[in-house]
Parts: structure tokens; sequence; C-alpha cells
């Protein structure tokens, strides 16, 4: 099978599917989208991705959107490892934790977003402001809800999905320089995954283009 991976280096939802495809072992070509360039809103890039956000997964031809669909996509088509737990409770959990990085969290930081802000003239110290705020908010939620069922990853000992995107959330809350230290469960969680080679394999750092 055929993958062909459109993305961009520094695109955490990008991210959360490059360490997806790493840990299935999953042979891909990566196609970069410059968002910066402004890409991802050319007509032949929209044409077949409407919303016009990375990333999107070819698959012998078939276009994948939405990297949380794309991993399940991943999930089914190359079983091991699983990304989520067979038992329905802890499965629930899994996603729950997931959902509040990848729903709650980082839509609200977008490149689109912040982009919109500047627009309606806020500055880019209060942009910065709104970055934090929304991941403080979500990671002390996400701190107090994995913290009791964490293990060496943020939901057992196994990776899951709740990792796949923690880890991409983590980098992103360094870069715009978010006190980490309350959250002891997802830094712990963060290092363990990240030091594993599927996921060093898919850092921004390791993927970004010659400068
Ligand atoms: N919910 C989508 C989010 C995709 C998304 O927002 N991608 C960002 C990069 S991380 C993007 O393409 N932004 C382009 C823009 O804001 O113009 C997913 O999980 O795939």
């Amino acid at each position: 099978m055929k993958l062909v991976l459109y993305d961009y280096w520094r695109s955490s939802a990008s991210y959360r599917v490059r360490i997806a495809l790493n840990l299935k072992g999953a042979a891909h070509e990566r196609v970069a989208v410059n968002l910066l360039d402004g890409a991802q809103d050319e007509e032949a890039y929209r044409a077949h991705n409407p919303q016009g956000l990375v990333p999107m997964l070819e698959a012998d031809g078939t276009r994948l959107t939405q990297s949380l669909a794309i991993i399940a996509w991943l999930d089914a088509h190359f079983p091991e490892p699983p990304l989520l737990p067979a038992d329905g409770d802890e499965r629930a959990h899994v996603i729950s934790l997931a959902m509040t990085i990848a729903a709650d969290i980082h839509p609200l930081n977008n490149l689109r977003v912040l982009k919109r802000l500047a627009r309606l003239g806020v500055e880019q110290a209060a942009r910065d402001d709104w970055y934090r705020h929304w991941v403080r908010l979500g990671f002390e939620a996400l701190e107090a809800l994995a913290a009791p069922r964490a293990g060496r990853f943020l939901f057992g000992d196994q990776v899951t999905l709740a990792d796949v995107c923690l880890v991409p959330q983590m980098y992103n809350a360094r870069r715009f320089d978010v006190p980490l230290d309350p959250y002891p469960t997802l830094v712990r969680a963060d290092a363990e995954a990240a030091a594993l080679d599927a996921f060093a394999a898919a850092h921004p750092d390791r993927v970004a283009p010659a400068a």
C-alpha cells in the first residue's frame, strides 16, 4: 500500500500522525505543505482537502483528513501495536485524554486562529498570553484526569493515542514557554514517550527541511 503524508514539520497535528506511522512501522513518503507560505490555501491542495489543514494522508489514492481519523485508520490497517485499549472503559478514558488536547487545546491555538487574532488587532504579547492560557487550562484538566491511571505513559505502561497527542502538545507548550512543573504526570509520560525511536524520529527538528 502506498502511503503519502502531506504535512508541515512544525504542525503538531501532523506530528501526531508521523508518530503513529512510525509506531506502526508503516512506510510512507512525505510531501511538505508550507503553512507559512500559505500552501494549505492553494486551490490544488484545497481541492483535495477543503479544510485547508494538515495533515492529510493518501492511502493508495484515498485521501484521509483529521489526524485522529487518520490514526484510527492506521490502527485498523496496521493493528500492531494498538493505540487504543480493547476494554471499553479504558478505551473511552484514553480517547478522552486525547480529545482534551486535540479537541479542546489545539484548535484554539491553531495558526489560523492566531492569524485572525492578529487581524483583529490583538498584539503579539496578548496573543502569546491567549496561547498559554488555553494550554494551562487544558493541561490542568489533563493532569487531573490522567494522574490516577497513569503509569510509564499517560495511561498505564503501554503507549496509547493519549501519548501520541501529548508529545506534540508538550513541544508546543515549550515553544511558548508554558511552565510545566505543575504537570508532573504529563512531564513524566512525555519524557518516557519522547525517548522512544518512533517518537524521536517524528520530532519537528528531525523532519524540518534543510535551511
Ligand atoms: N483537527 C485537525 C487540526 C488540523 C490543523 O489544525 N492543522 C494545522 C497545523 S497543526 C493547520 O493545518 N493549520 C493551517 C492554518 O491554520 O492555516 C486535525 O487533528 O488534523
